[in-house]
């Protein structure tokens, strides 16, 4: 095997407060059910299955007259996740999250960060998710968790594990955007952020721009993580997510972004977020969610 680290641990997020569309909270079941652990199993791999982190259900969908939408809420399930996800690497092993709505990139990286200090992100995702309190339209956290994550945005979310626990920008590579918002136009440019578009993937191929990402997220970091928002794919092939956005990435060129990443050998946490199976067909995307998922982890055709 290839992979150093061979022990995994899944940790389900069925939050759905940093979304507006209901059903995100299913994701975790939704990929469970499509055999994610017979099919890291299959590779070799041992699976220790966290269960789901504590969301409180009691909370009304929509919350009216908050500039941040369930902030509290928000918080509270990030800060659980961040522990979880340190303790778990403190025991040695990979944590794999499974979302729910990509506000808990937050908790997930504010874990990590506490064990590795220099951490390089792959952000595959259509949109740029670098909104903060100051420039976001909707209000929605999940619109602004990789903001967070360079120490970015509202205190209360900034602060979980600790404000200094930050990832760079120089570190940082976005692949597959195609919708970004004016303020998060304003501050990918400001800090540097390198974003790879659906131009640069139609124009150089998956190929190229995953070498020149895999460049930015490796060079003078300790590890990798991957947080990867379905909505990055091609809703024709992806439809179960909360924000579709047209003219994404294929199956095979999300493929070869996992086949690339795990031949660089350099991941140490990942999670997969924003399956919702109440947008879905057939649980189509939970089941694509977990051929990505052994993908990465070193799946071959041949
Ligand atoms: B996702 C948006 F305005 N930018 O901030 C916002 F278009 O995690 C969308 O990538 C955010 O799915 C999408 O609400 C967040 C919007
Ligand atoms: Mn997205
Ligand atoms: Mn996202
Ligand atoms: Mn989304």
């Amino acid at each position: 095997k290839a992979v150093k680290n061979n022990k995994i641990s899944l940790i389900g997020v069925p939050l759905q407060y940093g979304a507006d569309r209901t059903g995100v909270d299913m994701g975790p079941s939704a990929i469970r059910s499509s055999h994610v652990q017979t099919r890291l199993e299959a590779l070799g791999y041992h699976i220790r299955d966290l269960g789901d982190i504590h969301v409180n259900r009691t909370i009304e969908a929509c919350a009216a007259g908050e500039k941040l939408k369930h902030l509290k809420e928000i918080k509270n399930v990030n800060s659980q996740l961040c522990q979880v996800v340190a303790d778990e690497m403190d025991k040695g092993q990979f944590p794999l999250v499974l979302g729910g709505d990509h506000s808990i990139a937050i908790g997930t990286i504010k874990g990590v960060l506490q064990h590795v200090n220099k951490l390089g992100v792959i952000w595959f995702d259509a949109h740029t998710d670098v909104n903060t309190d100051e420039t976001t339209f909707t209000g929605n956290i999940h619109g602004m968790s990789l903001a967070v994550a360079l120490g970015y945005g509202h205190h209360e979310l900034t602060s979980i594990g600790g404000a200094e626990k930050t990832i760079r920008p120089e570190n940082v590579a976005i692949i597959g955007a195609r919708s970004i918002d004016p303020g998060e136009r304003k501050f990918l440019k400001e800090k540097g952020i390198r974003v790879f578009t659906m131009h640069d993937i139609d124009r150089n191929g998956m190929k190229q721009v995953m070498e020149e990402a895999l460049e930015i997220v490796t060079n003078g970091t300790d590890g990798v993580h991957l947080s990867l928002d379905l909505d990055g794919m091609d809703p024709g092939e992806a439809p179960g997510v909360g924000t579709p956005v047209s003219g994404g990435m294929s199956y095979r060129e999300s493929h070869l972004a996992m086949e690339m990443l795990y031949e660089r050998d350099c991941l140490v946490s990942a999670e997969f977020v924003e399956v919702n199976p109440m947008m879905d067909q057939h649980n189509k995307t939970a089941k694509i969610a977990v051929e990505l998922i052994g993908s990465v982890f070193g799946e071959r055709i041949l």
